[in-house]
């Protein structure tokens, strides 16, 4: 098996190679040096106490693993909140008090069998486009990227994310792709995390429709038998380094000492058109359209035909309201980049509603993620 070491860059050297080539994040995995040590709220970000006055009210799942993406693994979980966590977090040998009667999946002795930390490895800290939190952490990507994520309706809602991620060392988030086509982020406030990438070439070798993804520390040679043609994009993320993610890239995060993170999941001018035709949100969209018809039949000014809400599959459904959403936002064309960038998403939307074209840029896999109990749509 070749393995290769993720290049580490400073932000004037990706700025670089970023200028020359578009599709840089696509090609290989980086890790970009130093511009997050600018953010307004980078040293406060580094702080539990910081973080627990900031967002401690927030409710929680912590799970260990962070989610399970193989049928032959298993997983435990509490629902709690944030600030009860940050206690788990500065005292782990107190998890059986702290969670006493709050576990959703599994127990505490399935807990204490896995050996594995709970890991609260989804909280949503943003909701919109133009949450106030984004301030503190100001630019989310350097120069020369520009994310269109506020360009596209309801992006903060439909399992795209913005996430805070604490964790112990040892905690797990297996191997997986990300949602939507979306790029990945993932930023180093604190402690070390290891990363393990496979690109979407390899992803045959390390994905088996049957059975989900491979753990990367432990190939299982029945399951994944050509594992070893696949390369192995390995790095250790160290404090004030960001980790990109490219369009489907799989990849695998072993926490290595209490850390803090963000992981932020964007689109750009390299993956609108990944984007558009991914089934991830237009299934949330549509069964929420399903499940809120009049809400949403209101909003949309009734051009979507009512016997269309039961009638179609949610991706159909999800992907028609969106055409409409992008529509009703274009008709007052005024020119800006907003219109320009909800033009380009909405032709592409159009090219797979007319049944033209449905797939994405790259090799498209069908995978599938198991997350907490439920299969959704690879994220
Ligand atoms: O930092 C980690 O544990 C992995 C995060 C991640 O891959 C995600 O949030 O999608
Ligand atoms: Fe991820």
């Amino acid at each position: 098996m070749q393995s290769k070491q993720i290049p580490v860059v400073s932000s004037e050297e990706f700025r670089r190679l970023a200028t020359s080539n578009p599709r840089v994040l696509h090609e290989n995995p980086w890790i970009v040096e130093d511009y997050i040590k600018a953010w307004p709220g980078y040293e406060a970000w580094q702080r539990l106490e910081y973080l627990e006055s900031r967002f401690g009210k927030l409710s929680a799942f912590a799970k260990a693993p962070n989610f399970i993406t193989n049928r032959k693994s298993s997983l435990v979980s509490v629902e709690t909140e944030f600030s009860r966590y940050l206690d788990y977090i500065r005292q782990p040998e107190r998890a059986r008090e702290l969670f006493a009667e709050r576990w959703m999946e599994g127990d505490y002795a399935q807990f204490v069998a896995q050996d594995l930390p709970l890991y609260c490895g989804t909280l949503r800290i943003v909701h919109k486009a133009d949450d106030p939190v984004f301030a503190e952490v100001e630019p989310l990507v350097p120069a020369p990227l520009v994310p269109w994520n506020h360009a596209l309706p309801y992006y903060y809602s439909l399992f795209n994310h913005f996430w805070l991620l604490v964790s112990l060392p040892g905690a797990l988030t297996p191997l997986h792709i990300d949602n939507n086509g979306t790029i990945a982020l993932i930023a180093q406030l604190k402690g070390r995390k290891r990363a393990t990438l496979y690109s979407p070439d390899d992803l045959r070798h390390v994905y088996n429709p049957e059975v989900g993804y491979m753990d990367p520390e432990h190939p299982d040679e029945v399951d994944f038998p050509t594992w070893h043609q696949a390369v192995k994009w390995t790095g250790d993320l160290e404090v004030g380094q960001v980790l990109f993610v490219g369009t489907r890239w799989a990849h695998h995060v072993r926490t290595l000492d209490t850390s803090i993170s963000v992981s932020f999941d964007f689109v750009d001018q390299s993956n609108l058109a990944d984007y558009a035709v991914s089934t991830g949100w237009a299934e949330v969209f549509g069964k929420r359209i399903k499940s809120s018809p009049e809400a949403v039949r209101r909003k949309l000014g009734g051009s979507v035909p009512p016997a269309d809400f039961d009638r179609l599959a949610p991706v159909e459904l999800g992907r028609r309201s969106m055409a409409e959403v992008l529509r009703a936002a274009l008709k007052a064309n005024d020119g800006s980049e907003l219109a320009r960038i909800r033009r380009l998403y909405l032709t592409r939307l159009e090219q797979c509603l007319d049944g033209t074209d449905c797939t994405a840029e790259g090799p498209v896999p069908s995978v599938t993620q198991v997350r907490g109990s439920g299969l959704v749509p690879v994220r």
